[in-house]
């Protein structure tokens, strides 16, 4: 059941983006609805700056108009407004482990999942639509379609996706993906309940499974399965075949 105080939030985003997944599905999980306002790649940094005083999405509009800017923030804020399911545990210790997780999946994987993509959408132009495939977006898609090559050449400016950085972040990826499946064998990420720390870190490497080209290296793990149980459906995806090869390390099958 929807709770009532909920149809009068409006969270802004950028279909696709990892961050807004993360929220998205903490809404759900607190069983707020909400109205989403979809927002074009790049006109949104200008649009949250004026709205929001930053210019990234995820940004959130409460009822009284108040507003908050920042997956973290908002999630904070949804423990507030409807304590149950909590998205961090009640034991001291977990919740400082969790809390460290979560801010490992927003300082480190985030922006990584963010260059990879970009970088990915750079030989693959054709790509991007798809992932704002079900959005409500103010033109149509095939218009807002013709503008990939610009958005693609901003945002990867804007995120520092050049090909050396690209190449360092999929060479340090199994190592990342190490440290969260340590986090899922130790009870940090992947309980039975989602916390923060799995939304944040979920929803980072279930956009990277997006990828045709780094699937593989994801899916392999325990830190795979629990992206794809957390974010079951995404949109988008980019075929393999558009990274170099060569930038890709094997794939390595990580603990049981
Ligand atoms: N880490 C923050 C920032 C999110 C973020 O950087 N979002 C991207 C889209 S995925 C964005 O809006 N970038 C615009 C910019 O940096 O100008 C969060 O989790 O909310």
């Amino acid at each position: 059941m929807l709770v009532a105080v909920a149809d009068r939030l409006k969270l802004y985003v950028v279909p696709g983006s990892h961050p807004c997944a993360t929220v998205e599905r903490a809404l759900e999980l607190k069983g707020l609805a909400y109205e989403r306002v979809d927002l074009l790649p790049v006109v949104h940094a200008l649009h949250q700056q004026l709205r929001f005083g930053k210019r990234t999405v995820p940004g959130l509009v409460l009822e009284d108009g108040s507003k908050v800017v920042g997956s973290r923030a908002i999630l904070r804020v949804l423990d507030g407004l409807v304590p149950d399911p909590p998205l961090l545990p009640a034991d001291e210790a977990l919740r400082a482990k969790v809390e460290a997780a979560e801010a490992w999946g927003d300082a480190t994987l985030q922006p990584l999942a963010r260059r990879v993509i970009w970088a990915a959408f750079a030989r693959d132009h054709a790509a991007l639509p798809g992932y704002a495939a079900e959005a409500r977006l103010p033109l149509p898609l095939s218009v807002a379609a013709r503008s990939a090559p610009v958005v693609v050449g901003v945002e990867r400016a804007l995120n520092h996706a050049d090909d050396e950085t690209v190449r360092a972040d999929l060479a340090a990826l199994p190592a990342h993906l190490d440290r969260v499946d340590g986090w899922i064998a130790d009870g940090v990420l992947g309980g039975e309940r989602p916390n923060a720390a799995d939304l944040q870190v979920g929803a980072g490497l279930r956009l990277l499974t997006t990828i045709g080209d780094v699937a593989p290296l994801v899916d392999a793990r325990p830190a795979g399965r629990l992206a794809r149980r957390l974010f079951p459906r995404y949109p988008g995806a980019i075929p393999a075949g558009a990274l170099p090869a060569e930038w890709l390390p094997g794939a390595e099958v990580g603990l049981a």
